[in-house]
């Protein structure tokens, strides 16, 4: 969105304001503020005008204004109804130098997931990549990728579905037999050397307004689990969330904190495939910078640093 129109926005978000008011404050003559006016009409925002002057009615559902428009992170939103993958995306315009920005389709035909697994991600989804260039070493990365599971299962909440994250960042819905399905999964993808990230694209995918029947089995979806929600509040909750854990300064240390109060794997028999062999235990805690601490039979901790995991039935 270019910046006239995000001002206007931003100006007609507490209601009336007379056009000339609004040229005045925004520097631009009041010709440039129909013409923002009507480009805003064209993405979908209703602007009444008025004997107050300009006032705005109604927000397009989805797409890159909607979701700029009430946001409280710092970043830009690219939009594409359909797309390849939107980490894909993300990772050209890291190529260009650019950062701050969230990728966001409606439909993504090639979605990948970790290991070049594929992702099933038909309209109605919420398919996101972020891509920011922290200012922490790689070995931190782990923690970011926590920290969008924690976004995910904050948001779900906030709809009533009760999300539980599997170690590292499948989010998942338990049922009361204790059967899971995933509702959503993250791929963090990045660059940099040894002790400074250059760009970082946290990828989320969430099943929102989705039908099960559409995803793979052991899949889930907002729709089956609650019915349809606003997928513009769904995201921007998440992207805040995420900007609160790890915008600068912050202590990435609570991003572990608010991690353990989401987990489904804390306390549970685990199986790990990592790339180093299977480890079989008792999950018992995540530390820094996002590992997996898991208690063997003959009592020795293991700290697990990357893997597939599995919930075992307690032994
Ligand atoms: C993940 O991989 O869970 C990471 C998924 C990341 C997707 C997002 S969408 C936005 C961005 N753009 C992309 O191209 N990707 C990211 P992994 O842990 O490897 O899980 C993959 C496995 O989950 C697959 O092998 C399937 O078994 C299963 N799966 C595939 N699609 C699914 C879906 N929509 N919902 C639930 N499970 C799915």
């Amino acid at each position: 969105m270019n910046e006239t129109r995000r001002a206007l926005l931003a100006a007609l978000a507490d209601g009336s304001v007379p056009g000339p008011t609004l040229a005045e404050r925004l520097g631009v003559s009041r010709a440039a503020v129909w013409k923002q006016v009507d480009a805003l009409r064209e993405e979908g925002f209703e602007i009444e005008s008025g004997d107050d002057g300009y006032r705005l009615v109604g927000v397009p559902e989805y797409g890159a204004a909607a979701l700029e428009f009430g946001l409280d992170a710092p970043y830009a939103v690219e939009y594409h109804d359909r797309v390849a993958s939107t980490n894909d995306c993300a990772r050209e315009l890291a190529e260009e130098g650019a950062s701050d920005i969230v990728v966001v389709a409606d439909e993504q035909t090639g979605g990948r997931g970790r290991l070049a697994r594929r992702w099933t991600a038909p309209k109605g989804g919420i398919w996101a990549s972020l891509l920011v260039r922290p200012r922490r070493p790689p070995a931190e990365i782990p923690l970011y990728t926590l920290a969008a599971a924690v976004a995910v299962a904050r948001a779900s909440h906030e709809v009533g579905v009760d999300a539980r994250i599997k170690w590292p960042n499948d989010v998942l819905v338990v049922d009361a037999s204790g059967r899971e399905r995933k509702l959503a999964g993250i791929l963090t993808e990045m660059e940099g050397e040894a002790d400074r990230v250059s760009w970082l694209v946290v990828g989320t995918g969430v099943n929102a307004n989705v039908d099960a029947d559409d995803l793979p089995p052991g899949a889930t979806s907002l729709r089956a689990e609650v019915g349809d929600v606003d997928r513009r509040a769904f995201l921007q909750r998440m992207l805040e969330t995420f900007h609160e854990l790890t915008s600068d300064g912050a202590n990435l240390d609570r991003i572990l904190d608010a991690w353990r109060e989401h987990a489904a794997t804390l306390g549970r028999r685990v199986r790990v495939e990592t790339p180093g062999g299977v480890i079989e235990g008792d999950a018992v805690d995540v530390q820094f910078p996002g590992s997996l601490v898991v208690r063997t039979d003959d009592g020795e901790e293991r700290v697990v640093h990357a893997g597939d995991c599995e919930h075992l039935r307690p032994a």
